[in-house]
């Protein structure tokens, strides 16, 4: 267990009034416990208890070797496992329950009377995760490093007749040569008009002269994730692709320049929306400008125009303008931002000048 990791989550109970909570997300239990645990359809949950005697309930299939801390209830596929969660949980209390929860579980819970109620607790650990500590940093930092560096290579992988397919094969190449732990998604790489799709799949699609060039591409190094977007010309750019990148480019360069502490996420993908909108693309815009991540690449907690929580210092989320135009291209520009004690920097240094491969 990660104490401080816990003190965090237990903290946010606290001021949710929350005694006691279900955490059933194995990337939150990683988070607490750096222990991966995959239980797929099966019953897995970490209990935490504001008064202690926290408990991981644990199928026996699963290994979880030695001390981690933390009290390890056990059962085999033919005991009640909800039963033996019940028998530990304060039936007097609200019980807190996490978003991955399967529904049959916490059925079963709320008829067995596992707690007096039972409310939605996942910002407590949701909340937790959103701010990065420093070993969180240095991966995240060193995973981006390498996405860098793969982006590097991924120029490389375009040719004449290439197909999207192709060039994805060769990107997942490239990841597993820089010793990642592999894609983070996708990846994605779109040519010309598949480029207005905001999250094509690579298919036989090949290249001509004059298309763009999409990469939404991001690798799992030390258990974090990284991801970018660089859009670039294949041979020719026409004067509309130069304005469209340039928009976007400022748009990107803007969010990026106003992000401190204590700025809202609505404020800040306003500041991209203006300058994307103020240039007449704004319809073409079609998604939030961003989304926290760690250790997942899409953590909860999105910087878009309905999100009014405030931004922290240690926070990490990508930072992706684009524009849309359906049946001709596409241009998304992102980077991964991690909030400062006073700005933002960016985890991505490969360059954002727009760039005509050959
Ligand atoms: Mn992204």
């Amino acid at each position: 267990m990660f104490d401080e990791r816990v003190n965090r989550v237990l903290k946010k109970m606290e001021e949710r009034g929350l005694e006691q909570m279900l955490i059933s997300d194995p990337n939150s239990i990683f988070y607490l416990t750096g222990r991966w645990i995959l239980p797929n359809e099966r019953l897995l949950a970490l209990y935490l208890n504001r008064n202690g005697g926290h408990k991981l309930f644990v199928n026996r299939l699963f290994k979880v070797d030695g001390e981690i801390g933390i009290e390890k209830v056990w059962f085999s596929d033919t005991d009640p496992g909800c039963e033996i969660i019940a028998s530990f949980t304060d039936h007097d209390k609200p019980l807190g329950i996490d978003k991955k929860m399967a529904a049959r579980f916490l059925l079963e819970l709320m008829e067995l009377g596992a707690g007096s109620s039972y409310k939605n607790g996942s910002e407590c650990v949701d909340s937790a995760r959103r701010v990065k500590d420093e070993d969180e940093k240095a991966k995240m930092i060193r995973a981006s490093q390498v996405n860098d560096q793969a982006m590097a290579r991924f120029r490389g992988l375009i040719r004449e007749g290439v197909t999207e397919m192709e060039v994805a094969a060769g990107m997942n190449a490239i990841y597993k040569e820089l010793g990642t732990q592999g894609a983070s998604f996708g990846p994605i790489v779109s040519f010309g008009a598949n480029a207005a799709e905001g999250h094509h799949k690579p298919d036989g699609t090949v290249l001509k002269p004059g298309d763009c060039v999409l990469f939404d591409v991001g690798c799992k190094l030390d258990d974090y994730c990284s991801d970018m977007t660089r859009t670039f010309f294949y041979q020719t750019v026409n004067d509309r692709q130069r304005e469209v990148y340039e928009v976007v480019k400022r748009a990107n360069l803007a969010a990026q320049a106003a992000m401190k502490p204590g700025m809202r996420f609505c404020d800040i993908d306003k500041v991209a929306r203006d300058v994307i909108t103020e240039a007449g693309y704004g319809p073409y815009f079609t998604h939030r400008l961003g989304h926290c991540i760690g250790i997942e690449v899409h953590d909860a907690g999105d910087v878009s125009a309905t999100n009014k929580d405030v931004v922290e210092e240690g926070m990490i989320f990508s930072c992706e303008p684009g524009v849309y135009l359906p049946g001709e291209f596409g241009v998304r520009i992102e980077d991964l931002m991690l909030i400062t004690r006073d700005g933002a920097v960016s985890l991505n240094k490969d360059s954002k000048e727009l760039e005509i491969l050959s």
